[in-house]
């Protein structure tokens, strides 16, 4: 019984741990719920996403990304054109005060296009985020297993 409890125990921590990860403050950007595809077999793009808020009570804007894992990174939109889901190029993304901006699977994300190496699920990768005010703030964002069906071009 006692062996249970530690074994469980041992489960709960690093799940723990992942979640105080969750949120990253730099400058004056909260970054939280960040997290990035896993690379799909063949597939040489994938997206991370977070949401973005900032913590002075002012609006921002997302200019650019970068990171080492790949190529190039562009921030992307989903729109349905003729019933049909296209990703395009954004030029910025806003971070309206209070609300916050969130990139999620289907809308908004940082795309990361010719990824030098397959991205495990597990993993940490390095992303850094440009911002109008708040300058450039740097994160390692856990690499996840999406959903079925995958992000693609
Ligand atoms: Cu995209």
């Amino acid at each position: 019984m006692t062996r249970l409890i530690a074994l469980l125990l041992a489960l709960a921590l690093p799940a723990a741990a992942a979640q105080a990860q969750h949120v990253q403050r730099q400058n004056n950007i909260e970054l939280s719920q960040a997290w990035m595809r896993a690379s799909l077999a063949g597939v040489p793009n994938t997206a991370a996403y977070m949401t973005i808020q900032t913590t002075d009570g002012k609006p921002d804007r997302l200019l650019r990304a970068e990171s080492p894992v790949a190529g190039k990174v562009e921030l992307h939109t989903h729109l349905i054109e003729n019933g049909v889901a296209k990703m395009r190029e954004v030029p910025a993304i806003d971070v309206p005060a209070g609300g916050g901006a969130e990139l999620k699977p289907g809308g908004l994300h940082v795309m990361l296009l010719g990824v030098k190496r397959a991205l495990q699920d597990g993993e940490r990768a390095p992303l850094t985020l440009v911002f109008e005010r708040a300058g450039t703030v740097t994160l390692t964002v856990p690499v996840r297993k999406g959903m079925p069906g995958g992000h693609r071009h």
